[in-house]
């Protein structure tokens, strides 16, 4: 749309209109009041909808909101209930047929979403409601799928922050909200679970008031839209006591309260790459809002890379979502939320734009990673047999892919053409990428996680973390010692005498990798720990990661009972009679801080059986099975995990007994 003066009488009228704001009933008071004014304004079903919002200059610049269309995204600390809510807006909103069966968090698609009950990536959907398409981003709550939150905001012109009724904000509540806030998006509370009998709904709302204020945000961003809601029930009120019937008025606030995505009528196509994602029948597909403009099948784009490239593309496939899926969609409008097909060369944060207008929009910019693990291939004796993914480059070519779809991930090369360091956000999330890897035929070595310390000026700085814990009071003692033990600083205790205690430290990242199975065994599975990137500060010095030293086989066989059972006294052991072993392998824990090598394919002399005249079975103490997140916390800086479809083994670095020996021989007689 362009607006073009036709007399000079009504040119000054509109250079003397406010260069700002401008009322709709202004704007269009304006225009019936002087039907020459717009030359080409046809007032089409959808063009209805579009509210003039500024005339900026003489004859440029028109914005425009498209009412038709709301995009907001649902943010919250992990397991606040954002999936959950999101089941009750599609069924509240008539996706699904009267009694269909439909699962719960429908929209944790991937398997492992499922099976570990937490979203892992953002994803879109759609509602319709009182003609309005809204659409929604699910994002993760989890700290180390941060990224995701930060990718898919940038799709949303407004936010629901989900707060727990009984958790209150924690810290990945700050993270959203603060990021929700750099943003600019127009934010609705709402405080969920008021069903839980330990919901303190009106405590909450001020800790929410406290982290807003906290978090520097504006008189205007204080006074947001409020509500309380049972998301798993699908109701929403507008006080914690009353009990709801639904979640209406939840979509009616959205719809009145989350501005419709403005756009520059006079701007042609543009839309910035928020995610991405494969069909195999279109291929590669973009996802994110227009900014500006439409487009239409066919056109002929461009697509603006980082470092100036530009990508010609030809819209093979235009969609937008609609509840669940996506459906084709001969044009788009501006503000909505489109999968554009015909370009594989594209990265998220790039621009797609027109050829004769070429400008690209701000870049998705993420925080830095903290964490860094090595991938390389199986090395092991065993390496090849689980496994249909095994070289180098396939690894390579899967982490330069995982790169492209997460923002947060990044993957440089090594001294070692096998191995690639991999940075993001977390051990969990590494563990995650490792477990998808594994799942896909893949067989690897990696790592233990460790955290990216930078050097500034000649002094070494390492991520810090401001770390919340809630815990009986019983256990008060044993976890702040741990955590002094691991260089974490109290900066601050509050007990509210109902017998639990929070607890806030700095502590550095590194001392939080493997703590939590330990913090949840010394709190009885009780104690609620939570913690946020704080920034860089001064290394802390070292600590011992862990005091128990390894049970590492001698030489290579296959696990026997009488040389397990023999060796239970000495740690706690990891396999079963009949799994392989090799040398180097690690078949157990040690007590003491030593490692020792072991022969646990030792089987009984035929002398000592008749000696001991009985032929009995030995009975072993039950085998936990190896989890990956287990055995990445477990590992020492020389120990690797081998990692196959089908196992997870502990190994040294060094398999030879005899090198590990005279490596440290030489450490040793270096020291001395
Ligand atoms: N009591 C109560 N529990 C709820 C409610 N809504 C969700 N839950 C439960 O809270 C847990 C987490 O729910 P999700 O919807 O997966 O939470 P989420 O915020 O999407 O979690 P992440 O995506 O992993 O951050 C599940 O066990 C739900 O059943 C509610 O209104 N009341
Ligand atoms: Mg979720």
């Amino acid at each position: 749309m362009r607006i073009e003066y036709e007399n000079a009488s009504m040119r000054s009228i509109a250079s003397n209109l406010p260069q700002k704001s401008q009322d709709i009933n202004g704007i269009l008071a304006l225009y019936t009041f002087s039907s020459c004014l717009v030359s080409h304004f046809q007032l089409t079903a959808s063009l209805r909808r579009m509210r003039p919002l500024h005339i900026i200059g003489d004859t440029m610049s028109t914005k425009v909101t498209n009412e038709a269309i709301r995009n907001i995204a649902i943010i919250a600390h992990v397991d606040h209930g954002k999936t959950t809510l999101v089941d009750a807006m599609f069924k509240q909103s008539g996706l699904f047929r009267e009694g269909q069966a439909v699962d719960d968090r429908i929209m944790d698609s991937q398997d492992l979403e499922r099976e570990r009950g937490i979203t892992i990536s953002a994803k879109n959907c759609s509602v319709n409601w009182k003609d309005v398409k809204i659409n929604i981003i699910d994002t993760p709550g989890h700290a180390d799928f941060g990224g995701e939150v930060e990718r898919s905001i940038s799709m949303a012109d407004g936010a629901i922050l989900l707060v727990d009724a009984s958790e209150g904000p924690l810290p990945q509540t700050r993270f959203v909200l603060k990021k929700a806030l750099e943003q600019g998006l127009s934010l609705m509370v709402v405080i969920n679970k008021v069903d839980r009998q330990d919901a303190r709904p009106a405590e909450v709302l001020d800790e929410v008031y406290d982290l807003f204020i906290d978090l520097e945000a504006n008189e205007e961003q204080l006074d947001f839209p409020l509500l309380y809601a049972v998301g798993r029930d699908g109701i929403a009120m507008e006080t914690a006591e009353e009990r709801g019937e639904n979640l209406h008025i939840l979509l009616d606030m959205v719809v009145d309260k989350v501005p419709g995505p403005t756009y520059d009528a006079n701007e042609p196509f543009q839309m910035l790459v928020s995610d991405l994602s494969y069909s195999d029948y279109v291929g590669r597909l973009a996802i994110g809002k227009v900014h500006h403009g439409k487009a239409q099948s066919n056109d002929q784009l461009i697509c603006l890379a980082d470092e100036g490239k530009t990508v010609p593309l030809k819209v093979t496939k235009l969609q937008t979502y609609d509840g669940l899926k996506v459906i084709p969609t001969e044009t788009c409008d501006p503000g909505d939320i489109v999968v554009i097909a015909g370009i594989e060369d594209v990265k998220i944060g790039d621009t797609i734009c027109t050829k004769e207008s070429p400008k690209a929009l701000p870049r998705i910019t993420v925080d830095e990673p903290t964490v860094s693990m090595r991938f390389g291939i199986n090395t092991s004796p065993l390496a090849g047999k689980e496994g249909k993914h095994v070289q180098t480059n396939k690894i390579k070519e899967r982490l330069y892919k995982e790169t492209l779809l997460n923002v947060a991930i990044q993957v440089e090369d090594t001294e070692n053409r096998d191995a690639y360091l991999v940075k993001g956000r977390g051990e969990f999330q590494m563990a995650i990428l490792v477990e998808q890897m594994r799942r896909e035929g893949f067989e690897l070595s990696v790592g233990r996680p460790e955290v990216i310390i930078k050097v500034e000026n000649g002094k070494k700085l390492e991520p810090i973390e401001h770390l919340f814990i809630d815990c009986d009071e019983d256990f008060m003692g044993v976890v702040t010692e741990k955590i002094q033990t691991r260089k974490g600083r109290m900066t601050n205790m509050v007990n509210h005498g109902t017998g639990r205690v929070r607890l806030e430290f700095s502590v550095p990242s590194r001392s939080l990798i493997g703590y939590r199975d330990e913090f949840l065994t010394d709190t009885k599975g009780t104690g609620l720990m939570n913690s946020y990137l704080e920034g860089y500060d001064e290394h802390r010095g070292e600590f011992a990661s862990r005091y128990t030293g390894s049970l590492v086989a001698d030489r290579n066989g296959k696990g026997v009972a009488y040389g397990l059972f023999n060796l239970e006294p000495r740690g706690r052991i990891f396999i079963v009679p009949g799994d392989p072993i090799y040398e180097g392998m690690i078949i157990g824990e040690h007590n003491r801080d030593n490692d020792i090598n072991v022969n646990g394919s030792k089987e009984k002399k035929l002398t000592n059986m008749r000696a001991s005249g009985k032929d009995e079975a030995v009975i072993l103490t039950p085998v936990k099975p190896m989890t990956l997140e287990y055995a990445l916390n477990f590992i020492k800086d020389d120990e690797m995990v081998e990692v196959t479809p089908e196992s997870i083994r502990l190994r040294k670095i060094e398999l030879s007994a005899l090198v590990r020996h005279r490596t440290e021989g030489k450490k040793k007689k270096g020291k001395d």
